[in-house]
């Protein structure tokens, strides 16, 4: 606990720091000064642009922790239950803008900075990105804290404290190369270390049972422990004081526990085992496609969870003596299964170290946790061996077997004696080969009071199919909680222009806390005055965009041509090759063309960029295939004012921020059925960026809201998905289709024997994502496309309608709905200094 203040002279200390950090331009100068000359210790005279940056922002750190403190005491005080977001990934990107538009001090500040010489826009690039997340679901988990904030919702969200994030891109002879990303090289000016706060994490070892007065108490000896440190980040909330917190956890060696290894003789090898303690949180998991039976994972997973809970129960026990209001002042969401050896780890403190019996910490237990599910593919659920749980976590192993049996005793009562059943919902799955397996889904699902999809399409599909026993038996248990986006990273900050226009139509600004305001565009779609502003605003973003691509790639693009964009990871189910397909076809289509014809082709510039597991061989097929391409037919003078292919390197959050403002269409085309929901699409749409998609994920909801005559929509329906599979073999495809491999296999674009078993993925009998099922439709859509384009009113009012329909799309939106209908939690609003 804090040292008491009620020991020391409480009125001086107060009078101390009584008035709140000013904000006007002189006092902002002398407190970026003051931390060159004394954080930095470097010279108030001689400080580089990285200083700057680094200045600037322990300045508006000092601003943050003020009201965080603040946030906290009050929390603290007023005791509201609280929710905790459990998250394996945040995928934040930079704090700078985000902080100073947050604090309400960017005039400030732009011209603190300009007064000493400095261009904040500059400066705002210094900024590494946090890239602690794979890509949607760590960028969920970011935008969710925003809104957590901004609603002044009494929050926190927990996590790992990566020392290398998601891997850089480097493209090397158009072949993608990882490079690590040590992001702390240089600090980190946004995170406050707490080495005080910090908990005992154990693994391997053995479970011994004692008998003490008639009861059985489990001890676990553990085989090995280390330490969790907590790094806490501030979150801001948009015109708010509130300011929540990401607590995350970095490992280091503890102190306690190998105290008898330093009795062995050998001095310098204990010291070097102790140090293999940090690696546990040292490295973000690339994949995001197939999960990882990775045993430093589940390690990676338990230290994250462990520490979590008991910082939790922690603090919860400082205001309460027993659990009876524990499920009334405290709610976890788990953001996918990667937390979700919590379940056991709350149950095995409850018990083990509180005392509790397990009716109680069960029924404690199976009213905190709510588990939101975020795939559908098959290969990326987390099934953990038992022989694994079993020797890294003995204890868990044996609370997990006891949650199974208890609730296949209930299934019994419930259904009657239905072996069939009862193996089909069983938490512990018979593998093949008698390796036994946790099915890490179904325990979250049994513990939890709620689970929910992604987008209203993906919770009917679990509903329906990867949960539909437990729908069946549970039918209160599912909810559908569609994605959102937070609109001040997405459209206000990263499209001032945007905003300065939207807000000067509507006459305020409240839109950015209520976006369903936007609506209120739709009455100015064909206002030909402001069909020109927009155009302008668009002509501003995409200039800025070009511009980044062309520093990226060494490729010229034009900004007179229409902008199309797909970004986003590597997948298969994606069908980035779709794409490319696509693109291979127009450009055949060109060079069959006369001169005088070619001339009346809308100019194209196709942007595709991110990044693919490293160990995940299409994927990396797919960006070689991408880049080859891009080199023949940017080479080829005859059709290259009319079409341009580039890769862009590095695709992360804040080149999200440039790219997509700048964008005029945007591409979202996974097989039906295949994408959750997608979030890149309401950033697209938010921004005036026109959508062709399938009818997939989160596109089915933004059909409805902007109406489908304001996107390009193709393909085939999730409902018809399964029986197009089944006929693959007998299909007799496009012979457009046939005749764009035949290019490839030809080797128009150079590597055809690399290529091969690309093609070979979607020829007949393959083709597992239907490439040539929707290849026709894909083709008249982007005829459809080009068509719009050229008539600019048109295309305008379908931009200005997207914007105007994505009220819905506001992670305000979902988070409210997760407070109301999950959480049941309410806003906690800290009074204004
Ligand atoms: C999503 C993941 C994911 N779904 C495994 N599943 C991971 C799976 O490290 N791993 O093992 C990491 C991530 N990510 C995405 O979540 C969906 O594909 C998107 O459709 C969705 O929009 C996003 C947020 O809900
Ligand atoms: P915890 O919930 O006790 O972990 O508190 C989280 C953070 O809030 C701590 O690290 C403290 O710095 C801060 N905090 C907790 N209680 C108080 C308080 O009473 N006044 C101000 N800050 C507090």
């Amino acid at each position: 606990g804090a040292t008491k203040a009620s020991s020391k002279n409480k009125a001086l200390l107060y009078s101390l720091l009584d008035t709140y950090i000013q904000n006007d331009v002189l006092s902002i100068e002398e407190s970026i000064v003051s931390h060159v000359e004394y954080t930095l210790a470097r010279n108030r005279y001689n400080f580089d642009d990285l200083e700057a940056y680094q200045a600037t922002a322990y300045s508006l750190r000092d601003r943050l922790i003020q009201a965080w403190n603040d946030t906290q005491q009050y929390f603290k005080d007023f005791d509201p239950k609280r929710v905790y977001y459990m998250s394996m990934e945040f995928l934040m990107g930079r704090s700078l803008t985000n902080a100073l538009n947050n604090l309400a001090v960017v005039n400030q500040y732009t011209e603190a900075l300009r007064e000493m010489g400095y261009n904040l826009e500059e400066l705002v690039e210094q900024e590494r990105d946090a890239a602690l997340g794979n890509g949607g679901l760590g960028r969920l988990a970011a935008c969710f804290l925003d809104s957590m904030a901004s609603l002044n919702l009494p929050a926190w969200g927990y996590g790992l404290r990566y020392q290398y994030g998601m891997f850089r891109q480097l493209l090397v002879d158009g072949f993608q190369h990882e490079q690590p990303d040590y992001w702390l090289n240089f600090g980190n000016p946004w995170e406050i270390e707490r080495l005080n706060v910090g908990y005992s994490i154990k693994f391997y070892g053995h479970v011994s049972v004692q008998e003490e007065g008639g009861r059985q108490v489990f001890k676990w000896v553990p085989g090995e422990s280390v330490s969790a440190v907590a790094y806490d980040n501030p979150i801001p909330g948009f015109q708010t004081n509130n300011t929540i917190n990401l607590r995350l956890w970095a490992a280091k060696p503890d102190r306690e526990f190998d105290l008898q290894a330093f009795n062995t003789g050998d001095y310098v090898q204990a010291i070097l085992a102790r140090q293999r303690a940090e690696t546990l949180s040292s490295v973000l998991y690339p994949d995001d496609r197939t999960y990882q039976g990775k045993e430093l994972r589940l390690k990676q997973q338990h230290f994250f969870v462990s520490a979590t809970m008991q910082d939790v129960i922690r603090r919860y026990r400082e205001t309460h003596d027993d659990f009876e209001a524990f499920p009334d002042k405290v709610a976890f969401q788990l953001n996918d299964t990667h937390p979700s050896i919590a379940v056991p780890e709350l149950m095995r403190l409850l018990m083990d170290e509180h005392s509790l019996g397990w009716t109680r910490a069960w029924e404690i237990t199976s009213q905190v946790f709510a588990f939101t599910n975020h795939t559908v593919l098959p290969e990326a659920l987390e099934r953990w061996p038992i022989s694994l749980v079993q020797k890294l976590l003995p204890r868990h192993m044996q609370i997990i077997y006891d949650i199974n049996w208890r609730f296949l005793q209930q299934l019994r009562e419930k259904v009657g004696e239905d072996l069939e059943l009862m193996s089909r919902m069983s938490i512990i799955e018979e593998g093949e080969r008698g390796e036994k397996l946790v099915r890490m889904a179904y325990l979250a699902v049994v513990a939890s009071h709620t689970v929910n999809g992604v987008a209203a399409i993906h919770s009917d599909i679990i509903r329906n199919s990867v949960f539909k026993d437990f729908a069946d038996l549970w039918p209160h248990k599912f909810q559908n909680k569609t994605n959102g986006v937070t609109p001040r990273r997405w459209l206000a900050f990263c499209n001032p222009p945007l905003r300065a226009l939207i807000s000067r139509t509507l006459g305020t600004e409240s839109w950015i806390n209520n976006l369903t305001e936007l609506t209120a565009l739709r009455e100015h779609a064909d206002n030909p005055t402001f069909q020109e502003e927009w155009q302008e605003v668009k002509r501003t973003a995409k200039a800025a965009a070009c511009r980044k691509i062309t520093a990226l790639t060494g490729t010229e693009v034009s900004s007179e041509a229409m902008l199309d964009i797909q970004v986003k990871r590597i997948h298969e189910y994606k069908r980035q090759l779709l794409n490319v397909l696509g693109i291979i076809h127009r450009y055949d289509a060109l060079k069959k063309m006369s001169p005088e014809e070619r001339s009346k082709v809308v100019p194209r510039v196709c942007v595709i960029g991110g990044k693919a597991a490293p160990g995940y061989e299409q994927a990396k097929r797919i960006i070689k295939l991408i880049t080859a391409v891009g080199v023949t037919i940017n080479g080829d003078k005859e059709t290259s004012d009319m079409l341009k292919v580039v890769f862009v390197p590095d695709y992360n959050v804040s080149l999200a921020e440039v790219l997509i403002p700048g964008s005029d269409v945007s591409q979202h085309i996974s097989t039906a059925g295949t994408e959750a929901s997608g979030t890149g699409n309401m950033k697209f749409a938010m921004n005036g960026s026109l959508i062709i998609g399938t009818m997939d994920g989160a596109n089915v909801e933004i059909a409805d809201e902007i109406g489908e005559d304001n996107m390009f929509i193709f393909g085939h329906r999730a409902h018809e998905i399964a029986d197009l599979r089944k006929q693959r073999a007998s299909l007799k495809p496009d012979p457009r289709f046939l005749h764009v491999l035949d290019l490839i296999r030809q080797g128009t674009f150079g590597w055809e024997d690399f290529f091969e078993p690309l093609v070979e993925s979607i020829t007949t009998g393959g083709d597992f994502y239907l490439l040539a099922n929707d290849f026709p439709s894909y083709i008249a859509v982007q005829e459809e496309v080009d068509r719009a384009f050229q008539d600019k009113a048109r295309w305008t009012r379908m931009s200005i309608n997207s914007v105007a329909g994505c009220g819905w799309f506001s992670s305000d939106r979902t988070i409210s709905e997760y407070a109301k209908e999950i959480w049941n939690v309410e806003p906690c609003i800290v009074p204004a200094p």
